[in-house]
């Protein structure tokens, strides 16, 4: 037998290739489960493994490796010493950023980084652990894994330039698994079925790809170098660390129960959402309380004030006033309906605060056409250093800004005055929104700690599912 199909039928037999139905993180079933880490059990299945990588890492040429975290860890390293070439890892825990390095290890600028991966379906996994590395300064062209599930992951990677060498194809071991008689031609047929039917580019739902919103499958981590405001790059670290992209609308009328609903959700949250002007009691105590709690419980606060004047009076409304709102805000908002002079305005008299710009709304009737979304984009990238995203439905533009959706509700589907709910699934996972904002699905439940709690995993599931990381 050829060596490579008998490292597939040892594969098999050592049970790292399993056929049945088998549910996927993403929560897709798959027929068939491949888990390379088995073969840290078999030292010399391990050894073939490594040996059939390293027939390919021979013809390129290369300076240091990585492993992606953590199933080709150990194929890197036995790489890595059986060739004397130096290794690097990257970290996979949420980082403490400024103690903990993202990537481990002794590199220069400009070395070139060869990636080893165990298996690839989308390519999400891979360009996980792109984004730090090419961050680091080093470059990456190529990956080397053992098994391509020919689902999307070579033309992603295309997309940065990288090239995808695998040692299996999906359609080896599946020719041969019937050859050796270990599956019958039916059930490499239902397979085939499988593989034709499920045309991942991304293991995303198909709705997702007809949304018609853009998908990105950048990771949080990933995009955090992207964003320019650094109150931005603050809310994708509380992210990481919460595993919370909720955000909780407090639409309530009195500073006591602003502040209890701050406290009893706070530590499932990323952001609060305020409408000061709505509160009847408020002081300049209400905002100091308000800021305390921000930090006890590490959320940011988002005065929800959608300015929307000439630049001279959104300066005047920014800091003046009785809410000061330049003073407790980490993060504003604004239309574009009166042109930059808004935007300039808040970019110059709040420099602490991130800036986000309305370009879709969430209610019937919304005059937001596409012209107008596109005249936000634009509007944001002149303005990058205080704009770090948009009120959107979905995903209208680039990995480089963050985008935040209203008018979600598990439950319903509307109110009696134009509001309409989305759920967070299809927000986040097909619409491709990074954070949810929930008001009264949260706020008028009678255990608004239970109800932040489901949300926040609702939301946080359904951008994993985003990911399409089913590894
Ligand atoms: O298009 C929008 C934009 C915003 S900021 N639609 C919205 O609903 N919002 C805000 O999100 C709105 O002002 C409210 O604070 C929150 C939605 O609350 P809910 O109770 O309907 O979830």
């Amino acid at each position: 037998m050829h060596s490579l199909e008998a490292l597939i039928v040892e594969l098999y037999d050592k049970q790292v290739i399993q056929v049945g139905s088998f549910k996927l993180k993403s929560g897709i079933t798959s027929p068939i489960y491949i888990d390379l880490r088995v073969t840290i059990s078999y030292p010399s299945l391990l050894r073939r493994v490594v040996s059939c990588l390293q027939d390919i890492c021979r013809s390129l040429s290369y300076d240091i490796l990585c492993g992606v975290p953590y199933t080709a860890l150990p194929f890197a390293t036995l790489l890595s010493v059986e060739n004397g070439i130096p290794m690097v890892m990257r970290r996979k825990e949420v980082k403490d950023y400024g103690t903990k390095k993202a990537i481990e290890g002794v590199f220069q600028p400009n070395q070139v980084c060869l990636i080893i991966e165990d298996l690839i379906t989308s390519g999400s996994s891979v360009l996980e652990t792109l984004g730090p590395l090419v961050k680091e300064g080093l470059l990456v062209k190529d990956v080397v894994v053992l098994l391509d599930r020919e689902q999307g992951g070579e033309d992603n990677l295309a997309k940065h330039n990288i090239r995808l060498h695998s040692v299996l194809k999906m359609t080896d071991i599946l020719e041969t698994l019937k050859h050796s008689g270990r599956l019958s031609a039916e059930q490499v047929d239902e397979l085939y079925h499988y593989f034709r039917s499920t045309p991942i580019s991304s293991s995303l739902p198909p709705s997702a790809i007809k949304s018609g919103y853009k998908v990105h499958q950048l990771s949080f981590e990933q995009r955090l170098p992207l964003i320019r405001n650094k109150v931005g790059r603050r809310l994708l670290e509380i992210v990481l660390k919460k595993q919370s992209n909720l955000i909780v609308a407090a639409d309530v009328t009195t500073s006591q129960e602003l502040l209890s609903i701050a406290d009893e959700v706070g530590p499932q949250i990323c952001v609060l959402k305020t409408h000061a002007d709505i509160i009847q009691d408020w002081t300049d105590s209400v905002s100091e309380q308000l800021v305390h709690l921000a930090k006890l419980h590490h959320f940011l606060i988002f005065e929800d004030r959608k300015f929307a004047d000439i630049g001279n009076t959104v300066e005047l409304q920014l800091t003046g006033g009785i809410f000061h709102i330049a003073h407790w805000a980490d993060i504003v908002n604004a239309h574009i309906i009166a042109g930059p002079g808004t935007i300039e305005a808040l970019s110059r008299s709040a420099e602490h605060c991130g800036v986000l710009l309305l370009a879709q709304m969430s209610s019937k009737g919304s005059l937001t056409v596409p012209e107008y979304t596109q005249k936000a984009l634009e509007m944001a990238k002149q303005y990058e250093d205080a704009v770090f995203g948009f009120i959107s439905l979905g995903c209208i533009g680039e990995p480089n800004f963050l985008y935040f959706t209203p008018g979600v509700h598990l439950q319903e589907r509307g109110d009696s005055l134009g509001q309409q709910y989305t759920d967070p699934e299809t927000v986040i996972a097909v619409q491709g929104s990074d954070m949810a904002i929930v008001g009264r699905g949260i706020i008028q439940s009678s255990d608004r700690r239970k109800a932040a709690s489901t949300y926040r995993k609702a939301c946080w599931d359904a951008y994993l599912q985003r990911l399409g990381d089913d590894k």
